[in-house]
């Protein structure tokens, strides 16, 4: 395997290593699969990333992953999934673009994935976080309900409610990729990239649900079967070899 170019810190679900599940890391990791630059993952827990991520970026930005250090250019530290695809378009000239003279519409996309769809999905997948939590539970269940100022109870909610705003939310999405095979017209690009991380939070922690309200939808459902088929060769846990 080729000499990691990149470092890449990444979040553990709980006490599971290698599994490529957190909704904002992922997009880094498929960033660097889409354009082939090797790398290597440093894998933390939740608590880990509060004590190690300040020591990498010697910032007093709060303390998240991703994070990536890149070995090729003097170590640069670089956090934020989308400061980093800016970054990764910049230093890898020779790698295929995440932003093609687009990066207001796709700023716009990110945007609303991120306010919008992302939020059901993380209040659907709370529930299955919780029951993988083991003995960090508590940890958990206490820097959310601080975050959102409110118990985990009412952060969980009522799921009809959140099935049927995800749907709705996810039409305008499913409205492009009825007309086009990739967010951005005939070629993946960065949006493409954040929302196969955003769906892939859910479908990994509920794979069920995923199955029924994303692909199965009537709204949209065949197409972003479509799409996803087209975007799995990007969200492994390393680049897809030249051949794929
Ligand atoms: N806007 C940031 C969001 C980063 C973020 O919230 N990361 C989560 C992981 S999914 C995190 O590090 N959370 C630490 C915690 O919740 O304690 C990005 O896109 O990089």
């Amino acid at each position: 395997m080729a000499e990691p170019h990149i470092i890449l810190y990444d979040l553990k679900l709980f006490q599971t290593s290698g599994l490529p599940w957190s909704p904002h890391t992922c997009k880094t990791r498929y960033a660097l699969n889409y354009k082939g630059i090797p790398y290597k993952t440093v894998w933390l827990t939740f608590p880990e990333v509060h004590t190690e991520i300040p020591k990498i970026t010697k910032s007093d930005a709060p303390p998240t992953v991703p994070v990536i250090v890149d070995v090729l250019h003097d170590n640069k530290v670089v956090q934020d999934s989308w400061e980093i695809a800016k970054y990764l378009d910049e230093t890898y000239p020779d790698t295929p673009k995440l932003f093609n003279n687009d990066i207001g519409a796709q700023m716009f996309l990110y945007n609303y994935c991120t306010k919008k769809p992302l939020f059901p999905i993380f209040r659907l997948v709370l529930p299955a976080m919780l029951e993988r939590s083991g003995d960090m539970r508590d940890w958990f269940v206490t820097t959310r309900e601080t975050f959102f100022k409110t118990s985990i109870d009412n952060i969980i909610g009522d799921s009809d409610e959140q099935k049927k705003a995800l749907t709705e939310l996810l039409e305008p999405i499913g409205a492009i990729l009825k007309e086009y095979p990739y967010l951005n017209g005939e070629q993946i690009a960065w949006a493409d990239i954040m929302l196969a991380a955003y769906l892939n939070f859910f479908y990994t922690l509920q794979p069920d649900m995923f199955d029924t309200f994303v692909l199965k939808d009537d709204k949209a459902g065949k197409e972003f079967s479509e799409w996803w088929g087209r975007m799995e060769k990007y969200m492994k846990l390393e680049p897809p070899s030249p051949s794929t």
